[in-house]
């Protein structure tokens, strides 16, 4: 049985990297037990045996494919629509047309997970320590966190910095996010800003540092998957949350249930899931995926392929501008006059401007573009769109910051598949 193979990645990501040989460990049958009857040789394979029946047609599944029975709804319980990338860890995306509403569903929120989720994630007993360079170290219930901060809502954008990675030539290596690592869910909990202020933020602290529950894929104990931070004064926004509610609602398992960080505008890794800890540091925080290339670009533009010396990456901060089409779902078949719609978002910034082309780019409409409903919230955009004549068209959607910054068509290739803000495109076949 491929164990080590499957089980340490993910069937996922195991399929990905080697198609042909996990075809050949998952849909042939083992050697003996081909002979015991029609049945038994037509079906008995390692596929069947984890689904716990025979595979009558296995002999044509093509190569490269997992069963879909594995992309199942133990993985993505309580998410609606989402695709699946991998499975171990869970990494799953949101198809852009279910983006569509203002507010993103909890059910619709994408999932990016580096290790395993805590399997006891009760808020009863949950405690977040708030400890390092301050004056009076912290152990806060989620009880004293409602009883002794003020409690705040606010729609808050988490984009995960891969977010685009799947279109990068030469290819980068991770999850293969397409568009939807992106979301806008509306989260309750306090201010970061509020506790640090209480524990009292001692002159040296510079960096935060963030700790979770989950824990690492080896299994190892107290080797984290991931640990991040932000600089001091990034974590005394009045937008970045410790949140214990989503949507009205609690937080989804794979979303961090029952507390989390949300730093809205920054790569999706500085909102710490599962959160146990805050800690203030006196350097830039050096936790695991805060180091190396992790979340980290060339200081300056390098060539598609080109090698970059480590010492040349800086760690990402601001997400640059970007807008989804959510509305007609692409490839979809349209009327003459449709309305069109989606989000746009930059980090740290407002949005401008959202402007629309369906010749390719050579001319461009502007659409209608609403505020954010709270710093960190995306904004909401349409336009309803006459067509000249049936056909094949592509709705270019191109989004402009409060500092003139636009989205690119080409994307700034970097080694690691960060940061890719191109225009998203809508193919639209028009009646
Ligand atoms: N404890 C913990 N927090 C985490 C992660 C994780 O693996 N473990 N993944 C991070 C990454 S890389 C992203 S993009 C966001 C995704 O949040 P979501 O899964 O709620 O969409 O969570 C971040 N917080
Ligand atoms: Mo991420």
């Amino acid at each position: 049985m491929p164990r080590d193979s499957h089980e340490n990645k993910g069937l996922y990501a195991y399929f990905a990297e080697n198609p042909d040989e996990a075809h050949r460990q998952f849909f042939e049958p083992a050697p003996g037990l081909s002979r015991r009857g029609f049945f038994a040789g037509a079906g008995l394979t390692a596929a069947g045996g984890l689904l716990g029946m025979t595979i009558p047609f296995y002999g044509n599944m093509p190569p490269g494919l997992v069963p879909a029975a594995f992309a199942s709804e133990d993985v993505l319980v309580g998410k609606d629509g989402l695709t699946l990338l991998n499975d171990r860890p869970i990494n799953a995306e949101t198809p852009a047309h279910l983006l569509d509403d203002a507010i993103t569903p909890t059910a619709r929120h994408f999932i990016r997970n580096n290790g395993l989720p805590p399997e006891d994630a009760g808020a009863a007993g949950w405690t977040l320590a708030v400890d390092g360079l301050v004056e009076n170290p912290m152990e806060l219930s989620i009880a004293d966190l409602r009883a002794r901060f003020e409690v705040v809502t606010m729609a808050l954008t988490i984009e995960c910095g891969g977010n685009g990675r799947a279109f990068f030539d030469p290819p980068a290596e991770g999850s293969q996010w397409t568009f939807g690592a992106v979301g806008c869910a509306e989260w309750t909990g306090v201010r970061l800003a509020d506790v640090l202020k209480k524990a009292g933020v001692k002159p040296g602290a510079i960096y935060t540092a963030h700790y979770g529950a989950d824990t690492h894929l080896s299994g190892k104990a107290g080797e984290p998957p991931i640990s991040r931070g932000v600089p001091i004064a990034k974590a005394m926004t009045g937008n970045v949350l410790i949140a214990f509610g989503m949507n009205g609602g609690p937080l989804h398992k794979q979303n961090g249930a029952p507390l989390r960080l949300v730093v809205p505008g920054w790569p999706g890794s500085c909102s710490q899931k599962w959160l146990t800890r805050v800690r203030l540091r006196d350097i830039v925080h050096d936790g695991p995926k805060m180091t190396g290339t992790s979340y980290r670009v060339p200081a300056y533009p390098v060539a598609p392929g080109d090698e970059v010396p480590e010492d040349d990456f800086e760690i990402i901060e601001r997400m640059p501008v970007k807008s989804l089409v959510t509305s007609p779902e692409t490839g979809a078949a349209a009327g003459r006059n449709v309305e069109v719609r989606g989000h746009a978002w930059s980090g740290d910034r407002a949005v401008s401007a959202v402007d629309l082309s369906i010749d390719f780019g050579r001319s461009w409409m502007a659409a209608e573009l609403d505020g954010p409903v709270n710093p960190g919230a995306w904004q909401d955009w349409r336009r309803r769109v006459a067509f000249p004549e049936a056909g094949y068209y592509e709705v270019w959607a191109r989004a402009t910051d409060s500092a003139g910054e636009m989205q690119p068509f080409a994307i700034d290739w970097n080694p690691k598949g960060y940061l890719n803000n191109t225009m998203h495109r809508a193919a639209l076949r028009v009646a």
